[in-house]
């Protein structure tokens, strides 16, 4: 005799978790309380929380079998985290949602009814829509908010009022229209969604309060401010140049500077030998560069401890490589046409700066083998 299946899921709500152990289990009882008959699941994706969340959640699945895992190791990102758990799922439609019950979950029923009823692509859970607020925010906080808000229109059209949320629910299909132009940069995963779907999406803002965290901390640092920009800047740019490229160039060209201004301290004020000063300016820059490319151009594989010195080595190497291409190549160029010589120069740059780029990218910066 064969066991009655359960009815098919038609409700994937997708939670990225980092350190989130205590609202794991809370979470899922409220969503319990509001589903009514719908056939839901939850998928979390937790990247190797130290706190044990991916514990707390197989020890929840054991129970009950509407809680799924996607546990990533040696990887972080909430974009990332999202769409992969959106990958991992199977239900026509999903959602996505925080894990520190700041989003009110009791808005689900209502953004899936609004699918379905009104032929709508995406619903979004908005803190700027009629019924909606920011809760307990700060001035300042808001002042940012809104801001970035702004930004939002250089990459969509769509008139939304909550770009930023994190907060929402879409017809499956969107993602598959998304998923070739994804940044996965960053947090803004809704707003890379409306700016990757090469045509109007229909959608719909349903307002709700943003509570405060139920348990735990924020994972949010100042530098959430540089990956939406750098999310902004792909979807801009990235189809033309790898968005990397452009704050590696950006660094390089700071790093002139810097070599500049060590090379005038140490042959013009300090009377060094203008060998030495070049050789100390070479090194410095190079090095500055080094740790300016690992805080930013490459945040999300930040290399630490060993990994710095080994990077670094890696990075002086290539870059090294990289200068004797460029005076290789400016030199043969100004001997074929010495009236050309500014171009000239600036090609052995260009020639140089591209080597640099592309070989630290996966020598230095590349994916490590193993977690
Ligand atoms: N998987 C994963 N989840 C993350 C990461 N960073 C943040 N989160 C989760 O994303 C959600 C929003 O983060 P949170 O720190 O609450 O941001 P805030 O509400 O803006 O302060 C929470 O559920 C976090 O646990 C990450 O790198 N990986
Ligand atoms: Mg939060």
């Amino acid at each position: 005799m064969t066991s009655p299946r359960p009815p098919a899921v038609q409700l994937s709500i997708v939670i990225p978790t980092f350190n989130e152990r205590g609202n794991i289990a809370e979470l899922v009882r409220r969503i319990d309380n509001c589903m009514g008959d719908t056939p839901w699941e939850v998928v979390y994706v937790d990247d190797n929380s130290p706190d044990g969340t991916a514990a707390a959640v197989r020890e929840l699945a054991q129970t009950d079998g509407r809680v799924r895992l996607v546990h990533r190791i040696g990887r972080r990102g909430l974009s990332s985290a999202c769409i992969e758990g959106m990958l991992a799922s199977t239900a026509p439609f999903i959602a996505v949602m925080d894990a520190d019950l700041q989003h009110d979950e009791t808005l689900l029923p209502h953004m899936l009814a609004a699918l379905r009823n009104d032929g709508l692509d995406v619903v979004v859970g908005s803190r700027h829509a009629d019924g909606g607020s920011l809760g307990d925010w700060d001035a300042g906080r808001a002042k940012i908010s809104d801001v970035a808000t702004r930004l939002a229109k250089l990459v969509t059209q769509a008139e939304l009022r909550d770009p930023m949320s994190g907060f929402f629910m879409l017809r499956r299909e969107v993602l598959y229209e998304a998923m070739p132009k994804l940044s996965a940069i960053g947090f803004k995963i809704l707003l890379d969604i409306f700016a990757s779907v090469p045509r109007p999406l229909k959608f719909k803002e349903l307002g709700y309060t943003f509570r405060n965290r139920f348990s735990g901390e924020s994972k949010l640092d100042s530098m959430v401010a540089w990956e939406y920009l750098m999310m902004l800047l792909d979807k801009r740019v990235g189809h033309i140049v790898p968005v990397r490229f452009v704050p590696f160039a950006a660094i390089g060209a700071a790093g002139v500077v810097v070599h500049m201004i060590v090379l005038w301290l140490m042959f013009k004020s300090m009377g060094q030998s203008f060998a030495a000063g070049q050789t100390l300016a070479t090194l410095i820059a190079m090095t500055a560069n080094f740790f300016f490319n690992n805080a930013f151009t490459y945040r999300d594989r930040r290399l630490k401890g060993w990994g710095l010195l080994r990077g670094w080595l890696s990075f002086t190497l290539a870059c090294s490589l990289g200068a004797v291409a460029n005076v290789g190549i400016a030199t043969y160029l100004f001997r074929e046409n010495t009236a050309d010589w500014a171009l000239a120069a600036l090609s052995g740059i260009v020639v140089g700066a591209v080597w640099n780029y592309a070989v630290t990218s996966v020598y230095t910066w590349g994916k490590p083998k193993a977690a």
